[in-house]
C-alpha cells in the first residue's frame, strides 16, 4: 500500500486529494491539505474514483473494428501503419478539410490535448471540435469584443465578494467555484455578505442565497437587460469607472434606456421589486461579482446573455478589484482567439466560424452527413463521448456511420469507441503525468502536475506516445539524432545545457517543423527524461512561456532567476510539488494588462449584441413549438451523482440510478403521474422513458433531467436516459451555435401499464 498526492479529475476544480493504492485500486480517498488551492477541501464524488480506475469498460489493447461490428486485438504498429496509411491517403485525395478532431481532454487532462493538435496540422486541417465549443464559445465572442482576444477569460471572485450574483449556476451540486460549498456556507453565514441567485429552480445554491429571482426558463435576457436598464434609470452606474477604463459606453445607454423595464421583468416571471432591490444592492456592493453558468448559456440567447451578464459588473465598476470579476493568467491554455478574417476558416457545409480555435459539435454531423467533395471523411476523437454528450445522438450516431476513418482514443469502451474502425487505449489519468489546464485563479495562480500512481493498463499509452508514435509512422516527425544526444546529456535540467540552443538551431534550418514543437520536444527531451516522464518536457516547454509571459507575476510568487533560468524554477518547482504549486501572484489592478485591446480599454459597444438586444422587443411571448410541446425540459441537471459521463460503472451512484426526470407535483397530478412511475417523454427530435419524481422545486410547465446517463456500461442496454436523444443540434445559438439544452419543448405522458413493464 502507498499513499499518493493527485487530484479528482470530476469537474473543473480539480481538488486535491490524497489517496492510498492498493493491489491496482485507489483507496481510502480524503482531501489533501497540501493541495495549496482546495487545502483539503472535497465534495462527494472523489471517493468513488475507482470507478474510473477499475472497470469492465477498460481498454487494455488497441482494437480494429471487423465488418460484423465485433473488435479485434491488433497491435500497436498494426494500428498506427494502417491508420497512418488511411489518413495520408484521405489528405493526399482530399486535403485538410476532411480530417477533425474531436476533443482533447475532458475535466482534468489536457497534457495529451497538443498532441491531438499535432496531428490534426499534419493533416492541413483547422478543425477542432470539442466540448467547450457547446458551453462557453458565446461568452468567449464576447470577450473578443469587449478585450480584444477570445482568450481573455474572465472569473468571478466569488470567496471575496460582498454581493454575489449567480446566474443559472448551481455551484452546490456542480462546484466551479472555489471550495464551492465552504464558500457558499461562508456568504450564508455572514450578516454583511450577500448573494442572488437567478434561476428557474428552487435549487440547493438559491435555498441558501438571500434572493432568489425565479426566472421562467429562457427568459433571462430580458431580466437581465430590465437590470441593467434600472442601473441606468437609477443612475448606478460607475461614471468614472467607464470613463477611465471603457469605451462606447453611451450607445449601450441609448439603446438601455429604451427598455420596457416592467414588461421586460413581468416577461421573465418575477417580481418588479425584487428585481429593483437586487440591482440597487448588487451596484451598492463595495465589491460585487457576477457567475454564470448553463443556465444562461444553454438557454435561449446565450450568447446576448453572457453579453448583458458582464454589462452587470463592468457598468457597476467591478473589475480590477477584489471581489470583482477579474482575468487570470494560463499557464496551459486551453483556448486562444480566432479573428474574424483570413484565419478562421468556417466549415464547409454550415460555414460556421471557430470561436477561440473551437468548433461547435452542434454542426459536425452536418460537416460529416452531406454529398460535398469537401465533407468531413475522418474524425479522431478524443476524451470525448459526443455519442451521449453532444446534440442530437442520432444524427452523430448516422454521421459517424459514414466517415471513412473513426479513431477513438480514449480509456474505456464508449458509445463513440463502438462505432469506430479503431479504438486506441489511453493510459488512465492515474497512469500518467496528467494536468488540467483549468487553473483559474487570480491573483494567485498555480498549476498542478500529478505523477502516475499505477502503471499503464494492459498495452495502453500515454496520448503523447499515441501521436508521436502515428506521426514518427506517417513520415511527419523525423528523428533528430543530435538533439536526442544533447538532450540525454541535459537531462537533469534541460534548460542550463545545451538542449534550448540545439531546439532552437533545429527548427532555424527546418522552419516548417515548428508546427511539432511539442511532439519533437517530447521525442528527444521527453525521451531522456527518466523512465515514464516523458510527458513533462512539455510541462518544460509551458513553464518557460509562463515564466516570459507573466515574468513579474512569476517572481511575486517567489521564483528567482532570468532568462531561462526563471522558466526552469517553474519547471523544478511543479516537479518538485505532488501536490501543485502556486506559481503567480498578480496585483489586480494588473487586470487591465490582459485586456488586449491597444487601449486596454472594454469596448462595451458591440453592435451585434446591440441589435439583438433590441430585436428582443419583437420577439414573441411564447414559441409556436410549446403549443404541441408543453413542457420547458432542462436536458442537462448536475446532480448530486453524475459528472458527464466519466463514470460508466453505475455503481458508482449513491443515489438516483435512474436519472429521475424532476416535475412539479401539480404537473404530476394532472398527468397521473406518482413517484416511480414510468413516462414517455417525446420532443420534435426523440423519445425517451423516463422515471417521475415530484419536486416543489421545479416551476409549473418546467421538467428537468441530469446528463450523464445512458450508458451501456460493458455493452449493457443505455442505463437511465440518454437526454441527447431529445435534444436537436439546431436548436442552437445564431452566433456561437451552441446547444439550447436548457430548453428543449417536450410532452409528457404516462406509460401504459404494459409499456412500462
Ligand atoms: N455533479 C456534477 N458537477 C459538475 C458536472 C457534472 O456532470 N456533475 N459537470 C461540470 C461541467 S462540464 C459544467 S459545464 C458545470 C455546469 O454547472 P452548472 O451550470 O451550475 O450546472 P447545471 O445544473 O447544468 O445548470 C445550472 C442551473 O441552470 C438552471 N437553469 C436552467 N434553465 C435556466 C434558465 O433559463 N435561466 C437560468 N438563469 N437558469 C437556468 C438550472 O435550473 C440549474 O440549476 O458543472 C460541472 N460540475
Ligand atoms: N443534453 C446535455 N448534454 C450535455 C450537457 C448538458 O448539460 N446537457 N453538458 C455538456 C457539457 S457542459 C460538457 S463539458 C460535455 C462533457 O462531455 P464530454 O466532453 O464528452 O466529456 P465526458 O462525458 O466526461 O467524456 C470524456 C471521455 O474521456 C474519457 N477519458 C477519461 N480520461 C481519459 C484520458 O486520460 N485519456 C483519454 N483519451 N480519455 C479519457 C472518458 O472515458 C470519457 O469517455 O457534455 C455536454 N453534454
Ligand atoms: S468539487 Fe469537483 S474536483 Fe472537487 S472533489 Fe468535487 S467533483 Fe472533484
Ligand atoms: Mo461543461
Amino acid at each position: 500500500m502507498t499513499t499518493h498526492q493527485t487530484a479528482c479529475i470530476l469537474c473543473s476544480r480539480n481538488c486535491g486529494i490524497q489517496v492510498e493504492a492498493h493491489d491496482g485500486h485507489l483507496t481510502k480517498i480524503r482531501g489533501d491539505t497540501q493541495n495549496p488551492v482546495s487545502q483539503g477541501y472535497i465534495c462527494q464524488k472523489p471517493t468513488r474514483l475507482d470507478y474510473y480506475q477499475n472497470n469492465a469498460d477498460r481498454l487494455t489493447h488497441p482494437l480494429r473494428r471487423r465488418p460484423d461490428g465485433t473488435f479485434e486485438r491488433v497491435t500497436w504498429d498494426e494500428a498506427l501503419e494502417d491508420i497512418g496509411k488511411r489518413l495520408l491517403a484521405i489528405r493526399e485525395k482530399h486535403g485538410g478539410k476532411a480530417f477533425a478532431l474531436c476533443g482533447g481532454g475532458g475535466q482534468a487532462n489536457h497534457l495529451g490535448g497538443a498532441f491531438g493538435l499535432s496531428l490534426m496540422l499534419a493533416m492541413r486541417s483547422v478543425y477542432c471540435y470539442t466540448s467547450l465549443a457547446q458551453e462557453l464559445t458565446g461568452e468567449f465572442w464576447v470577450n473578443g469584443k469587449l478585450f480584444g482576444r477570445q482568450s481573455c477569460h474572465i472569473e468571478a471572485d466569488v470567496e471575496r465578494a460582498d454581493f454575489v450574483l449567480m446566474i443559472g449556476k448551481n455551484p452546490w451540486q456542480s462546484h466551479g467555484i472555489h471550495n464551492a460549498r465552504d464558500t457558499l456556507k461562508d456568504i450564508q453565514k455572514s450578516s454583511t455578505r450577500k448573494m442572488a441567485v437567478i434561476d428557474p429552480r428552487r435549487t440547493e445554491t438559491a435555498k441558501i442565497a438571500d434572493y432568489h429571482l425565479q426566472v421562467r426558463p429562457g427568459t433571462d435576457a430580458f431580466l437581465l437587460s430590465a437590470m441593467l436598464a434600472i442601473l441606468v434609470r437609477d443612475n448606478l452606474v460607475d461614471r468614472e469607472f467607464l470613463e477611465k477604463h471603457t469605451l462606447g459606453y453611451d450607445a449601450l445607454e441609448k439603446v438601455l434606456r429604451e427598455v420596457p423595464i416592467s414588461e421586460y421583468v413581468a416577461r421573465a416571471g418575477v417580481a418588479l421589486e425584487d428585481v429593483e432591490r437586487v440591482t440597487q444592492e448588487f451596484a451598492a456592493a463595495e465589491r460585487a461579482c457576477v457567475r454564470t453558468d448553463l443556465g444562461i448559456l444553454h438557454s435561449l440567447h446565450s450568447t446576448l446573455n453572457s453579453y448583458l451578464a458582464w454589462m452587470l459588473f463592468i457598468l457597476t465598476g467591478n473589475m480590477g478589484k477584489p471581489g470583482g470579476n477579474n482575468f487570470h493568467s494560463a499557464f496551459l491554455p486551453v483556448i486562444d482567439h480566432s479573428g474574424d478574417g483570413l484565419f478562421n476558416v468556417k466549415t464547409t457545409a454550415t460555414g460556421t466560424p471557430a470561436i477561440a480555435r473551437h468548433y461547435p459539435p452542434n454542426v459536425l454531423p452536418e460537416e460529416i452527413d452531406n454529398n460535398r467533395p469537401d465533407r468531413v471523411r475522418a474524425v479522431f476523437v478524443q476524451s470525448m463521448n459526443p455519442l451521449l454528450s453532444s446534440a442530437d445522438t442520432q444524427a452523430f450516431e448516422r454521421a459517424f456511420r459514414k466517415l471513412e476513418l473513426l479513431v477513438v482514443v480514449d480509456v474505456a469502451m464508449t458509445e463513440t469507441a463502438r462505432l469506430a474502425h479503431y479504438v486506441l487505449p489511453a493510459a488512465s489519468q492515474f497512469e500518467k503525468w496528467e494536468a488540467s489546464g483549468f487553473n483559474m485563479d487570480f491573483p494567485r495562480n498555480g498549476f498542478h502536475l500529478r505523477a502516475p500512481i499505477f502503471p499503464p493498463l494492459g498495452k495502453s499509452l500515454t496520448e503523447a506516445e499515441i501521436y508521436t508514435r502515428l506521426l514518427e509512422k506517417m513520415g511527419e516527425v523525423p528523428r533528430f539524432p543530435l538533439l536526442e544526444r544533447v538532450a540525454k546529456l541535459d537531462r537533469q535540467a534541460p534548460s542550463r545545457g545545451l538542449f534550448p540552443l540545439a531546439l532552437v538551431s533545429t527548427l532555424a534550418v527546418r522552419p516548417w517543423l515548428a508546427r511539432y514543437l511539442v511532439v519533437i520536444v517530447y521525442s528527444t527531451l521527453g525521451r531522456a527524461l527518466p523512465e515514464g516522464a516523458a510527458e513533462t518536457s512539455f510541462v518544460w516547454l509551458l513553464s518557460h512561456v509562463y515564466a516570459v509571459r507573466y515574468r513579474q507575476a512569476v517572481k511575486r510568487a517567489g521564483l528567482t532567476g532570468t532568462a531561462m533560468a526563471l522558466g526552469e524554477a517553474v519547471f523544478q518547482k511543479i516537479l518538485g510539488a505532488r501536490s501543485g504549486a502556486v506559481l503567480s501572484e498578480h496585483l489586480y489592478e494588473d487586470t487591465w494588462s490582459f485586456v488586449h485591446h491597444k487601449d486596454r480599454k472594454v469596448h462595451v459597444e458591440v453592435s451585434e449584441m446591440l441589435s439583438a438586444l433590441q430585436a428582443l422587443r419583437s420577439e414573441p411571448t411564447e414559441p409556436e413549438i410549446l403549443r404541441t410541446f408543453p413542457f420547458v425540459l432542462m436536458a442537462g441537471e448536475r446532480r448530486s451523482y453524475n459528472a458527464n459521463t466519466t463514470l460508466r460503472d453505475p455503481a458508482w451512484r449513491k443515489v438516483d440510478p435512474e436519472g429521475c426526470l424532476s416535475i412539479h407535483p401539480d404537473d404530476a397530478e394532472a398527468l397521473g403521474l406518482a413517484d416511480g412511475d414510468r413516462a414517455i417523454c417525446r420532443s420534435a427530435r426523440g423519445e425517451l422513458t423516463v422515471t417521475v419524481k415530484r419536486s416543489a422545486n421545479i416551476p409549473r410547465g418546467v421538467l428537468s433531467l441530469p446528463h450523464g446517463y445512458g450508458i451501456q456500461y460493458a455493452g449493457s442496454e443505455p442505463m437511465g436516459p440518454n437526454v441527447n436523444v431529445l435534444t436537436s443540434s439546431d436548436h442552437r445559438d445564431p452566433i456561437a451555435a451552441t446547444p439550447y439544452h436548457k430548453y428543449v419543448p417536450v410532452r409528457l405522458e404516462k406509460c401504459s401499464a404494459t409499456m412500462s413493464k
